[in-house]
């Protein structure tokens, strides 16, 4: 919004004074070379429900702060990175094809940015479950829906220390696999890449205050607010 307000100040601005001082094709040079080019930036998506609303899967509180607190603070971190180390993205799959290049502090706080984006959007208080074209290619690659949920469960619960379990596509087909860290599939680095279909955060954040070292019952109950619908949607 800050940027968009900007840019159009500064449109708004150069026209004035173009208005009163400058003929028709000057005009246009004046104001092409005056524009700045937009600076990429990470934005928090609104959360796309109440904080409450994935109770009793996932908690109101755990959620608060960690919508509020940990990915507030990723933003803000990588947007100052950005500022600070002059990154020039023109969207986030530039900014990641760059990671293998970029600052601890811009890859770790870029990841986390976009990551939880991904992850508020993966899921809906009444997740239900994979339907047509996703349930067929979950069939397709992994045999059956329960035999995905184990196999992804296995690769959440062996990821060691923080990162994320993912669901992606990889080369038109299906794959499971984790990252360490807030590193993505978008990133240039890792044995991960792919476009990414789904996530979970297995840092301790995202489940201490309800399950404390219990990680296998919060990926068991995460799976009761899936948003299957957004799956679809980026399967498109
Ligand atoms: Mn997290």
């Amino acid at each position: 919004m800050e940027r968009i307000d900007r840019k159009q100040f500064i449109i708004r601005s150069a026209q004035a004074t173009a208005g009163t001082l400058l003929a028709g094709p000057l005009l246009a040079r004046t104001l092409g070379n005056a524009l700045p080019v937009d600076p990429f930036a990470f934005a928090q998506v609104p959360l796309p429900y109440a904080p409450e609303a994935l109770e009793p899967s996932i908690d109101k509180l755990t959620m608060e702060i960690h919508y509020g607190k940990h990915h507030a603070a990723y933003i803000k971190n990588v947007n100052e990175a950005i500022a600070a180390e002059k990154i020039v993205a023109a969207d986030v799959h530039d900014f990641f094809r760059q990671t293998s290049k970029l600052s601890a502090k811009a890859r770790n706080n870029g990841g986390g940015a976009w990551n939880h984006n991904f992850f508020w959007e993966s899921m809906a208080p009444a997740g239900g479950g994979p339907e047509g074209n996703v349930l067929d290619a979950i069939n397709g690659a992994f045999g059956d829906v329960e035999k995905f949920k184990t196999a992804f469960t296995e690769v959440a619960m062996k990821r060691f220390g923080s990162g994320w379990a993912w669901l992606v596509v990889q080369n038109g087909k299906l794959a499971i696999g984790s990252t360490p860290n807030q590193d993505n599939p978008l990133m240039d680095v890792g044995d991960l890449r792919g476009a990414p279909l789904l996530a979970l955060d297995v840092w301790e954040h995202a489940y201490y205050l309800k399950y404390q070292n219990k990680r296998n019952e919060y990926v068991a109950n995460w799976w009761n607010v899936v948003n299957w619908g957004a799956v679809a949607h980026r399967m498109k």
